[in-house]
């Protein structure tokens, strides 16, 4: 089965709740839609796991592209406030304190996320982590081409660009980055955490629920449609 999640933030304990819950094997694919460090517990732990598991896959987030900035400035990056502002100081000690005890380690997994695509398109899916930027596209519909309009900066931190408007043609869609809760907002929808559809363009799905404020983990299995839930907040998830 091929599985898809996002936003897991350093929730390393809870993201392997999911994998039992839903019998991961190795037989199986977890696609990460980015941000797996900053504001939550163990973000090394999950980079680690991420690394040793070639059938876990990750796009990259805003937040891996603030780490991969800091690892390229030899972990010494004196200016650190937007990275900071973006709760990453629990990541920055924990690379730090790798980077000194298991250099070798750290690089390889450095290296790794260095490969890691922005964009993934999987049959009928498109899969990024914040969407793209539908503004770009005058006058004509988004087609599966428009994709290579993109920069790399427009996959990781789109927002109401993306999710506001028609995205690409006969492909759904999936993106975290912005929490459901936010996206109801936007739209006054009653708040949930839950998995957003795009009902007016039946086009997109956002699965952000939000692990870092107190949320739940959401995941799709992508052959079945079959929705998963780790919310910390109940004691039997
Ligand atoms: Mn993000």
């Amino acid at each position: 089965m091929k599985y898809c999640c996002s936003d897991l933030h350093g929730y390393f304990d809870e993201f392997m709740k999911l994998l039992k819950k839903i019998n991961f094997t190795s037989n199986d694919t977890m696609y990460i839609l980015g941000d797996n460090i900053d504001r939550g517990p163990k973000p090394i732990e999950l980079l680690k796991y991420i690394y040793e598991h070639d059938n876990i896959i990750s796009l990259l987030g805003n937040h891996e592209e603030f780490l991969l900035d800091y690892i390229d400035k030899d972990f010494d990056d004196k200016d650190t406030y937007s990275w900071d502002k973006n709760n990453g100081k629990i990541t920055r000690l924990a690379i730090n304190k790798l980077h000194k005890n298991d250099p070798v380690l750290c690089r390889s997994i450095a290296d790794n996320m260095k490969t890691w695509d922005s964009c993934l398109i999987l049959e009928t899916y498109i899969l990024s982590h914040a969407g793209y930027n539908t503004r770009k596209i005058k006058n004509k519909p988004m087609t599966i081409e428009s994709l290579s309009e993109m920069t790399h900066q427009e996959f990781i931190w789109s927002r109401e660009e993306f999710f506001k408007y028609k995205g690409v043609d006969d492909y759904i869609t999936i993106f975290g980055h912005t929490p459901t809760r936010s996206i109801r907002r936007v739209f006054n929808q009653k708040q949930s955490d839950n998995i957003w559809f795009c009902e007016k363009y039946e086009d997109k799905i956002g699965i952000d629920g939000a692990i870092a404020y107190g949320g739940q983990i959401n995941c799709i299995n992508l052959d079945t449609m079959e929705i998963i839930i780790i919310d910390p907040k109940l004691s039997c998830a």
